[in-house]
């Protein structure tokens, strides 16, 4: 048994009220600042950060890792991915991929949509710098924004990017697993 399920598990049997204040002080807040969205040109802008936090030693994006956090955007909409790295230790890169296993060792080539990736996919940009990535979400789909510096993916760096006809407009979304 995991260690996340555990905690799950002991957060479950808790008694409601007490058990409904037992979230972890752990879990990282989604801040509503993060993503704008234009209706009018179908155009989502997302504020992409690696080592916003400590998290799993700044291998993070926006302080979630493992797919705590899902970018949900509706099918056919333009996405705008503004990547800084603030880890003040290590290069970060980002790409979207396919949703594979096992979880790719460094850069995937083709991104799962063409130019939906950050320069330095390998060597990552260094603190402090930024890229944008634009590209639309033209099929529907589960994708993952990892790391493409090899081995931060497989430690955990790695959020989620789902593509849906059932979305009316992007929305950010977390979950423990
Ligand atoms: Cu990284």
């Amino acid at each position: 048994m995991t260690r996340l399920s555990l905690a799950g598990l002991l957060v479950a049997i808790l008694p409601g009220p007490i058990g409904a204040a037992q979230t972890p002080a752990t879990h990282a807040q989604i801040d509503s600042s993060w993503l704008s969205a234009d209706t009018a040109t179908k155009t989502a802008t997302f504020a992409l950060t690696s080592g916003l936090t400590q998290l799993n030693g700044g291998l993070n994006f926006n302080g979630f890792n493992d797919g705590k956090l899902t970018l949900n955007v509706p099918v056919g909409w333009n996405v705008v991915i503004r990547f800084t790295n603030k880890d003040p230790n290590l290069p970060h890169s980002a790409e979207v991929v396919d949703t594979t296993k096992p979880m790719p060792a460094g850069p995937v080539d083709p991104p799962a949509f063409p130019r939906a990736m950050t320069v330095k996919l390998m060597t990552g940009l260094a603190s402090g710098d930024s890229d944008t990535i634009r590209f639309v979400a033209s099929k529907p789909g589960s994708y993952m924004i990892f790391c493409g510096v090899p081995g931060h993916g497989l430690a955990g760096m790695w959020i989620r990017l789902n593509v849906s006809p059932a979305e009316k407009r992007p929305r950010l979304t977390a979950n423990d697993h």
